[in-house]
């Protein structure tokens, strides 16, 4: 990663396939209507900004336990091929939709940028597999592929998330910092694996500057490996982004979650972050959609260099 580059490609990632929620897909176009391209642009960065379309799959019947298996993999397949061309050319920005699309930015990060390392800013794991989800939403699984413990068989129907490369994520490249609401499969997959974890316990106990440090001490030792950051808004307590598709309460604040964005930000070699679950069609009032969508900017401007001094 060339840190005097300074192309920054936006791809607008409107899907909302990989959970049942509408509005999700309407975050990208709202974020940057509310000045999130003029915004990156005051950091001296030049956009360039794409938006993705996705077609509709008839009759999408559920392939184990995955609801929309077939629209989710070939949404997820754009944005991979998106993502590794722009990551390719400079630092990439996707902005969701829903979290199932972090399958395609983790994938097309690391053909990209094959040493890199994970960081998965969220209050839920997203590593369920397709046989272990419960709900059969696929924004909760999208980390089971790039790791290689779906288990999808080798000839599976349509050839659902078969373009995706298994095992390109080792799991001790990837780090949790936020998590209050893994299922119990997800825990038993942290502690198997021993995926370097932070939840909001141990935000609460050694303070979010000590989490970020070790988080990026376990995955990045020696700072050596480029970082792609997926920051799932619901991460952030619902008091700063109430308009998420599955809020949990007892989340980040506003400067914690920020916090994060800016030491990632201070090590140098972030190469790509992801901005998903941002949901205007959800919370009671518009200064709930407001607020949601300016913490979102808020994180991302925090990530692209932004100083406070
Ligand atoms: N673990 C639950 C599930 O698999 O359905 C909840 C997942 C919510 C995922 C959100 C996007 O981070
Ligand atoms: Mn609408
Ligand atoms: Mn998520
Ligand atoms: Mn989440």
């Amino acid at each position: 990663q060339n840190k005097d580059n300074k192309e920054l490609y936006i791809v607008g990632a409107p899907f909302a396939g990989g959970q049942g929620k509408q509005g999700v897909d309407e975050a990208p176009k709202l974020l940057l209507r509310e000045g999130l391209e003029t915004e990156i642009q005051n950091l001296g960065w030049n956009t360039h900004v794409s938006h993705l379309e996705f077609e509709e799959v008839k009759n999408d019947t559920p392939i184990s336990n995955m609801k929309n298996p077939r629209f989710v993999s070939k949404a997820a397949e754009k944005v991979y091929d998106s993502v590794k061309a722009a990551a390719e050319k400079g630092f990439v920005l996707t902005v969701g939709g829903d979290h199932s699309i972090g399958a395609g930015t983790v994938a097309g990060v690391l053909a990209a940028h094959p040493e890199a390392v994970v960081l998965w800013i969220d209050a839920h794991a997203d590593i369920n597999t397709p046989a272990a989800t419960q709900s059969g939403n696929i924004h909760g699984c999208p980390l089971s592929f790039p790791t290689g413990i779906d288990e999808l068989p080798e000839d599976v129907e349509d050839g659902v998330f078969k373009w995706l490369p298994r095992k390109s994520l080792d799991f001790s490249r990837l780090a949790y910092i936020g998590l209050r609401d893994a299922d119990e499969f997800e825990k038993s997959v942290i502690r198997k694996y021993n995926i370097a974890a932070y939840s909001m316990h141990d935000v609460d106990k050694y303070g979010i500057a000590r989490v970020v440090e070790m988080a990026l001490r376990r995955v990045n030792p020696g700072n050596t490996r480029p970082i792609h950051l997926s920051f799932d808004v619901d991460a952030l307590d619902p008091f700063f982004a109430p308009s998420t598709g599955t809020p949990v309460r007892g989340g980040l604040t506003w400067r914690e979650g920020c916090y994060i964005c800016e030491a990632v930000a201070e090590t140098g070699n972030l190469v790509a972050m992801d901005l998903v679950e941002c949901n205007p069609h959800l919370g009671e009032h518009d200064e709930h959609i407001k607020s949601t969508l300016h913490s979102g900017i808020a994180l991302v401007k925090s990530a692209l260099g932004q100083t406070l001094l």
